[in-house]
């Protein structure tokens, strides 16, 4: 039986990862940091039956130790690298933290892994917003990178560092070049959740308005539960190389919203405002990715359309308010 370890298997891509890999028959052993919360933590998992069936250890990616002691403990075939300090709007507010956690954090697996399982494959979750301010539409495997927020830059540390790694060790390292997806699980900060969940609300008659930031942004969305097979083709392929993966359409967040309000039988202009204090101190205005490389070498292609996404996370929504 296979061993896949996870970083951040609490978050979404952690629990879709732990279904998908339980499916292919892994064992799977996740990592969790301490928590007062203990008891909520592990709802993502448990929203998707999993939880009962990986075995979650306590660690941190600031501690080296700790990540040492659990490779050395578990012997992975396979990392994947998934946690981090997600939301780019804090990494503004938490900059050191972020460079901490999500840039040094993914060099402090590496070395775990280097230290105590080097012949594990590595998989380093790398995102589109390396791009930033955009050099080429759509962005490939070969577009330069410009990031725009703290998150951005930390996220690049750790992308070259697994390059670096790959070329320095000889490491199965490869990094996944992720656009933005969403899904049910998606944490309710970020702008399609926090769409879908305030639409449930108004439908339900709970709130009555929704403000948004920049509506005008453009994204790349797609379903988590098509990206982390994505995550996973990677690291079965002979060679390490890094993909982008995307769906190859790109939607403002005005877009999105009027799919769910559509989705609700609502009008999106009876209900939204804008708040100027939502918008970014510098903002990615363009995602499109070009996953034509990982449709070549991985046969890998997104599945489910922007606007099944949106029709699914609002019902979602509406049976856990009812709920
Ligand atoms: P998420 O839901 O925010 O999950 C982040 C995970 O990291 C959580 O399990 C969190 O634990 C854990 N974590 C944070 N700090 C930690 C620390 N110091 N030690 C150990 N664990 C820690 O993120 P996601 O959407 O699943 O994304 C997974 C990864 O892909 C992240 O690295 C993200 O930056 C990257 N990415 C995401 C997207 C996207 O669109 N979703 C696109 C490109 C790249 P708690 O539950 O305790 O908070
Ligand atoms: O913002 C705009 C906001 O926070 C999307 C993370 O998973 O994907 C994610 O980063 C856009 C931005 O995601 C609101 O200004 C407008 O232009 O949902 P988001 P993100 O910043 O794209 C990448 C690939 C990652 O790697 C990250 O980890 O929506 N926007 N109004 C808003 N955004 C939020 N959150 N809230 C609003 O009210």
């Amino acid at each position: 039986m296979k061993v896949a370890l996870i970083t951040g298997i609490t978050g979404q891509d952690g629990a879709y990862l732990s279904e998908f890999l339980l499916g292919k028959g892994y064992r799977v052993i996740g990592i969790m940091r301490r928590s007062a919360s203990s008891d909520v933590i592990g709802e993502r998992l448990r929203w998707l039956g999993v939880l009962d069936k990986i075995t979650l250890v306590e660690g941190n990616l600031t501690d080296l130790g700790s990540l040492v002691r659990i490779v050395q403990e578990y012997r992975p075939d396979e990392v994947y690298h998934l946690a981090a300090q997600s939301f780019v709007a804090t990494s503004w507010q938490q900059p050191s933290l972020t460079g901490l956690v999500t840039g040094l954090g993914a060099v402090t697996m590496l070395e775990a892994v280097r230290i105590a399982r080097p012949q594990a494959r590595f998989y380093q979750a790398s995102s589109s917003e390396m791009f930033g301010k955009v050099q080429a539409v759509p962005q490939s495997e070969t577009t330069p990178f410009y990031p725009r927020s703290p998150y951005a830059a930390a996220k690049l540390y750790a992308h070259w560092m697994t390059v670096n790694y790959r070329e320095s060790f000889g490491m199965h390292a490869s990094s996944g070049i992720l656009f933005n997806h969403e899904s049910p699980l998606r944490g309710i900060e970020f702008v399609t959740r926090r769409i879908t969940h305030t639409v449930a609300r108004i439908k339900l008659g709970l709130t009555d308005h929704l403000t948004l930031g920049n509506m005008m942004a453009k994204r790349d969305w797609g379903h988590a539960r098509d990206y982390v097979e994505a995550m996973w083709l990677m690291l079965q392929q002979d060679i390490a190389e890094d993909y982008v993966i995307a769906t190859g359409r790109t939607a403002t967040v005005t877009d999105f919203c009027r799919l769910v309000f559509d989705a609700a039988d609502l009008v999106m202009e009876d209900y939204v405002r804008t708040d100027p204090a939502l918008l970014r101190p510098a903002e990615v205005e363009l995602l499109q990715g070009d996953a034509a490389k990982a449709a070549r070498q991985l046969g890998w292609n997104a599945r489910v359309g922007l606007e099944d996404l949106a029709a699914e996370m609002l019902a979602a929504d509406i049976n856990r308010l009812r709920g």
